[in-house]
């Protein structure tokens, strides 16, 4: 069993009650469990296949959930990329390895289901593209319509083919992310769709397994934990998971929580770097992470607590940087992510350089989309392949030009 509780003013509402928001103050609502009197066998957990399922007595669901089988994403420890920049213990936890190319399929699971248990009849969301192809795909799985809305222009090619294929009504609107996340708020408030972006708590209690995960695969508790930041769910969320084990006496200490910006589109790193109460918004964020490119994130308080109260930080990376790391994890470790995902990883490396991580800390980055997600700006920037006359000579003349 579990409550909806205001982080804020703590006020609490019953669990079939649909709100986004705390009706007293308005402030974020997570879910809470009563974890005093949950018995966990934690040798039935490592029995279970490694999953979102396997954490199900911490999480909201008691239907059948509607999964495609997500999570259980590999943990790779980066030798090449650890030796250069002089960190052994630096893993990347490959969320773009889920069933729609992102860890957005964590949170959909859980908030599909939520949206089944619940009675509700479509669902919607705002997105900068992962979010709406996993809605998409989830909602075909439960049967039930979906609504997603894009800031036109601005969402990579893979996600918007993904939103398609799977059947959402699909809408772009003259306007960024922050103003689609207001109007389709309003929309699910207004005519009753089911709210599936990251303010709905349930969303987060999905995104939460992916530290749980990451823990059971490396058989200990990383230092630090570090994850691309945009509207600031996934690592609220992880960081999360992670207080609840600790109330359950099965963790003794949290990873030090590290968000990372792309430069462009930074109010969380700034809020952390000026001590600032709470995030103030950005108009026109800019950056070729576009998953990343969110200047008001609506779960900023519940991050800012994460990254302070485990003594974490938050750095942001250039364009540049996040680029070069995007190569960096295609060709020396065969990784292939979104630039987004190649943030957290580029924010290890200045992190190092800056002399704030330390060289014998064991990090975990998360990866959180695949590289196919957005294949264009891959092939901005690769040559082309060269094209030849189809005769051995020509090939081989080819291969000594290149
Ligand atoms: C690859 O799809 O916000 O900080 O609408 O797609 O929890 O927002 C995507 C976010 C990182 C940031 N990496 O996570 C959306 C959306 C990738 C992402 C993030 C996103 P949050």
């Amino acid at each position: 069993m579990y409550r909806l509780v205001c982080v804020e003013c703590g006020e609490s509402f019953p669990p079939d009650e649909i709100l986004y928001n705390c009706t007293r103050c308005g402030h974020l609502l997570a879910v809470e469990y009563d974890l005093a009197t949950l018995e966990i066998d934690r040798a039935a957990w490592d029995r279970r296949p490694l999953s979102v399922w396997r954490y199900r007595e911490i999480l909201p669901v008691s239907i059948p959930p509607v999964s495609l089988q997500e999570g259980g994403t590999p943990l790779y420890h980066l030798t090449r990329i650890g030796e250069d920049i002089g960190l052994p213990h630096l893993y990347a936890k490959h969320e773009g390895m889920n069933p729609t190319g992102s860890f957005k399929d964590r949170g959909m699971t859980v908030g599909v289901s939520m949206a089944m248990q619940l009675k509700k009849t479509s669902v919607a969301c705002a997105s900068t593209g992962n979010t709406s192809a996993s809605l998409a795909a989830y909602a075909a799985k439960a049967g039930i319509p979906a609504v997603v809305l894009l800031p036109a222009g601005k969402v990579a090619l893979g996600k918007v083919a993904q939103a398609l294929m799977h059947g959402a009504k699909v809408i772009s609107i003259r306007g960024n992310f922050d103003r689609a996340l207001e109007m389709v708020h309003d929309l699910c408030l207004s005519h009753g769709l089911y709210l599936l972006n990251s303010v709905n708590p349930f969303r987060l209690e999905g995104q939460k397994t992916i530290g749980l995960e990451a823990l059971d695969q490396l058989g200990g508790i990383p230092d630090r934990m570090v994850l691309p930041v945009g509207n600031a769910g996934n690592i609220s969320a992880v960081y999360k998971g992670f207080t609840e084990l600790v109330s359950l006496g099965l963790m003794d200490r949290i990873p030090m929580m590290t968000g990372i910006q792309a430069s462009g589109s930074s109010p969380v790193v700034r809020a952390v770097h000026e001590h600032l109460p709470e995030v103030i918004p950005e108009r026109d964020p800019e950056t070729v992470a576009t998953a990343i490119r969110i200047g008001a994130p609506v779960n900023a308080e519940k991050a800012l607590t994460a990254i302070r109260r485990t003594n974490g930080t938050a750095a942001s990376v250039t364009d540049q940087e996040i680029l070069a790391m995007q190569r960096d994890l295609a060709r020396k470790e065969g990784i292939g992510v979104e630039p987004a995902s190649a943030a957290s990883v580029a924010g290890v490396k200045k992190l190092l350089d800056m002399g704030v991580i330390d060289r014998d800390e064991r990090i975990v980055c998360v990866v959180t989309g695949h590289l196919l997600k957005d294949p264009e700006t891959v092939i901005r920037q690769c040559d082309p392949p060269l094209e030849i006359d189809a005769d051995l000579p020509s090939l081989l003349s080819a291969l000594q030009r290149s």
